[in-house]
């Protein structure tokens, strides 16, 4: 049986995350957004709170916390700054997570406490130019040669990609293996051939760095075996996409706070808004859509936990809360009224922000032709 009452341990740990986001994120996110700038002293924060790589196992350098602790850090995360959200939902989940999962011993020692102490940043290179939701068709292409790998190709959309020392590359092996012949390498980047070009112009998200990689015969380590690339990248996603879903409860959260506060100071007719009907119906649209969206994470969160299957749910909690963070995020903006066109509240940012949610990590209609595979038992994916 599900059991959503927190543990002491996991309250503290809430409660440390909401003043850090309340007292370090949320009074530096507007500027980082105004700027782009992608505030790497904040990411040295989060990371020196042992917020980078929260369920990394301690021996590495992580906090060894289960998932649902995890789900309650990024929401706070989330609520502060989407940008800085990414970066952890980027380490934790797609990097650290896959290493803990499919890397060597060696490759664990080697990358994880570096990740987990923000001394480094790593970056997820799955998608290309032509490659998104038909992730097992990749262009990049590895060869080994004198025992060594050899990659070379293009990435598209690479957050953090600007500034991560290690690159996760899916490449593949043996085009005719299609999905089976897909591996994964642990890619330096500090090498000669690798080179990486900033994107910018972005509608939200401004404070995250977003980058093109281009890898040109660049060495790479063999994580996990050929063949195993498209399971990896796969179970990458299954903790990426739980972990956007729990930022966007985070947006779900501020927007109603937000909404909240503002309709109680807000006065019309003589009135605060707040008192109006049709505004208690936004606020109430609001609560309704926050709640189910953290109901369905933190199931998603205890499957994990229970080591049970989980990537179905996993689908719908990152379906229905990102749909739900651009709802919220829409309707804080309509309580705010002009206010909340411009940026002096956290609104619009959070609505541009949570944008990219229902299209990274999987789109919202992939999610649910995965959900609607699961429960029909009929593959509505081209084949
Ligand atoms: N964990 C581990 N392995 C998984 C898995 C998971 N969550 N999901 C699938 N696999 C395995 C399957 O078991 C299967 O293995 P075998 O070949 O041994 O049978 C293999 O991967 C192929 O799986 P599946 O048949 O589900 O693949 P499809 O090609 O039908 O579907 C979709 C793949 C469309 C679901 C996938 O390509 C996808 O999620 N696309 C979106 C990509 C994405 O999110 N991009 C964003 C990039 S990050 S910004």
């Amino acid at each position: 049986m599900i059991d959503f009452e927190l543990t002491d341990e996991q309250r503290l740990i809430r409660q440390t995350a909401r003043d850090f986001a309340d007292g370090e994120i949320v009074p530096r996110a507007r500027e980082n957004d105004r700027n782009e700038h992608f505030d790497t002293e904040l990411v040295q924060q989060i990371a020196d709170m042992g917020f980078l790589g929260a369920i990394v196992p301690e021996e590495y350098g992580g906090r060894g916390v289960d998932y649902r602790t995890y789900a309650l850090i990024v929401e706070e995360i989330g609520r502060g700054c989407s940008a800085m959200r990414t970066v952890v939902s980027v380490v934790t989940s797609l990097v650290c997570s896959s290493i803990v999962r499919w890397g060597s011993e060696e490759q664990k020692q080697e990358w994880l406490p570096q990740l987990c102490s923000g001394e480094s940043l790593g970056c997820f290179g799955l998608t290309e130019p032509d490659t998104g939701s038909d992730a097992a068709n990749l262009k990049t292409r590895a060869k080994e040669v004198d025992g060594k790998w050899r990659i070379s190709g293009g990435k598209m959309w690479i957050s953090l990609g600007n500034y991560s020392k290690l690159a996760l590359v899916f490449a593949q092996t043996d085009p005719e293996k299609k999905h089976k012949g897909l591996a994964c390498f642990l890619v330096p980047t500090d090498q000669p051939g690798f080179t990486t070009q900033a994107i910018h112009h972005k509608l939200g998200l401004k404070g995250s760095d977003t980058a093109e990689l281009a890898l040109d015969d660049v060495e790479g380590d063999l994580m996990g075996e050929v063949g195993d690339g498209f399971k990896i990248a796969m179970s990458a996603l299954d903790s990426g996409r739980y972990s956007v879903a729990a930022g966007c409860v985070g947006i779900c959260q501020g927007s109603l706070d937000a909404s909240i506060a503002y309709s109680k100071e807000r006065t019309q007719f003589e009135r605060p808004i707040g008192s109006f009907q049709l505004v208690q119906e936004m606020i109430a649209d609001m609560v309704v859509q926050t709640e189910a969206a953290r109901g369905l994470v933190w199931r998603a969160g205890w499957l994990k936990d229970q080591g049970k299957p989980s990537t179905t749910e996993t689908s719908i909690a990152k379906l229905y809360a990102t749909e739900a963070a651009v709802k919220c995020a829409d309707l804080g903006i309509q309580v705010h009224g002009g206010s909340g066109y411009v940026d002096d509240y956290p609104v619009e940012r959070y609505l541009r922000d949570a944008r990219v949610t229902t299209l990274y990590e999987g789109t919202s209609q992939i999610q649910k032709l995965i959900i609607g595979r699961a429960y029909t038992g009929l593959n509505a994916l081209v084949p």
